[in-house]
């Protein structure tokens, strides 16, 4: 039983000190991932045509978007950050990038395009 106790502090000891390397590299690998998603999820162009701060939504004559294998078109998309939606007029040019979140098409990524 003790040498089991001991072979279980032991190991406890080394769990900490893994999971404490593994924070330390963990924003080495967020700033990884983040890499990734621009890779996979490609910045598209769209004309905003109507911006609906009500229902949270922007509807946007979008090229089109390779990841969800949509052609050109024009919909709504919800917005990650409603914030985004006091920063787009009807007749702005925007990229952003739209992903299925739970089903619904959103924008997650958005910038003005100049
Ligand atoms: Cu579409």
């Amino acid at each position: 039983m003790k040498i089991f106790l001991s072979a279980l502090i032991i190991a406890l000891g080394s769990f900490t000190t893994i999971t404490g390397c593994a924070q330390e590299d963990h924003s080495i690998h967020d700033a990884m991932a983040q890499t990734d998603m621009q890779a996979t999820v490609p910045l598209v162009h769209g004309e905003v045509k109507k911006v609906d701060k009500t229902a949270g939504t922007v509807t946007l004559a979008h090229d089109a978007i390779p990841n969800l294998e949509m052609p050109a078109m024009t919909m709504s998309f919800k917005v990650e950050d409603a914030g985004w939606l006091e920063r787009m007029q009807p007749g702005d040019h925007i990229r952003f990038s739209a992903e299925n979140v739970d089903g619904e098409f959103t924008v997650t990524h958005f910038e003005p395009d100049e």
